[in-house]
């Protein structure tokens, strides 16, 4: 499908505290994203990076929540921008920065779909408070956050509250879920595919099921690609690495599905760390998952290759 994408990045790395996913949106500009993107003829724009200023970090005193202040601040700033993005009529496209940036680009993208669909694609659930959450890393809170529950700072970002209700969210590739986020899911009857139901079922079967399901209830659907859902083994870019993972191919057959899906409305990928990668693996694999997210098939990108070679032979 042919769409208007806005790329924005957000440099961003204090929802948890290994310091390199903020170097993320340019480890994937670098490893090509703006060729790749129009070599299939797609219409975008990088917007660069969101000037977040991060100056320093700070642990809340007396409550299990790090560095709050500065992750609504920016947080705003990415509603903001994502919802500008919307309003021209195009699709955002996010690159992160940790997964805390997800509510941001939430609060953008629900000004606009008041029933909006989240697949969130993640060997984690993303549904702690700091009453429940292990290490008060706040990308471990954005989803719960963007429901409506936790601190009141994160789900006020954007001046509203309830982005996403819990009947709109599919969870992908699940395998490191912490006690309270099993209770939310079970009581909320959140829809949820561990990565070990993904091996079960095929993720075909994942995708049509999830995209049938969300757009039976949801007037749009938000893509939230944490990339450690998929194995470390082909994704060693992350801070937090959970064994048993999706497989990559598995994961570009899920995005080569989700490209035909018109009611795709915004996307983002996030918690690339390219000081932790290995030969910037994470960061190219990444690109070739958005590639294929917008249209990139293993025939175009042969024929991009030859067109390549062709140019570089011409000058
Ligand atoms: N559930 C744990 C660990 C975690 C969450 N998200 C990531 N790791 N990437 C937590 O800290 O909330
Ligand atoms: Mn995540
Ligand atoms: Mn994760």
């Amino acid at each position: 499908m042919k769409r208007k994408i806005s790329i924005v990045g957000v440099p961003m790395w204090l929802g948890q505290t290994r310091y390199g996913t903020n170097l993320g949106p340019q480890g994937i500009r670098c490893a090509g994203l703006m060729e790749r993107l129009k070599g299939v003829g797609q219409d975008v724009v990088d917007e660069g990076n969101l000037p977040i200023g991060i100056t320093g970090c700070f642990r809340q005193s007396g409550e299990n929540i790090k560095n709050v202040k500065t992750l609504v601040d920016s947080s705003e700033k990415l509603a903001a921008k994502v919802s500008n993005i919307i309003q021209e009529g195009r699709f955002p496209l996010v690159l992160g920065g940790d997964h805390s940036i997800a509510m941001g680009t939430l609060a953008g993208v629900a000004k606009h779909y008041k029933n909006v669909g989240v697949i969130w694609y993640d060997a984690h659930a993303d549904m702690n408070t700091p009453e429940t959450s292990p290490t008060g890393n706040i990308h471990g809170m954005p989803l719960a956050a963007s429901m409506g529950l936790g601190h009141s700072a994160l789900t006020n970002i954007g001046g509203y509250q309830g982005k996403v209700k819990p009947e709109h969210i599919v969870l992908i590739g699940a395998r490191d879920v912490d006690k309270g986020e099993q209770q939310l899911i079970e009581e909320k009857h959140i829809k949820m595919y561990t990565a070990n139901d993904v091996k079960r079922l095929g993720m075909e079967v994942v995708i049509a099921e999830t995209v049938r399901y969300l757009s039976e209830r949801c007037d749009g659907i938000h893509l939230s690609f944490d990339v450690d859902g998929i194995d470390p083994a082909e994704f060693p870019g992350v801070g937090t690495p959970v064994a048993d993972g999706l497989s990559y191919k598995e994961s570009l057959q899920a995005v080569r599905l989700l490209a035909a899906a018109e009611n795709l409305i915004s996307a983002e990928f996030v918690e690339v760390n390219p000081l932790l990668d290995k030969d910037d693996m994470t960061a190219r694999l990444t690109v070739n998952l958005i590639g294929a997210l917008f249209g990139e098939t293993a025939k175009s990108k042969q024929v991009q290759r030859t067109d390549r070679k062709r140019s570089a032979e011409a000058i």
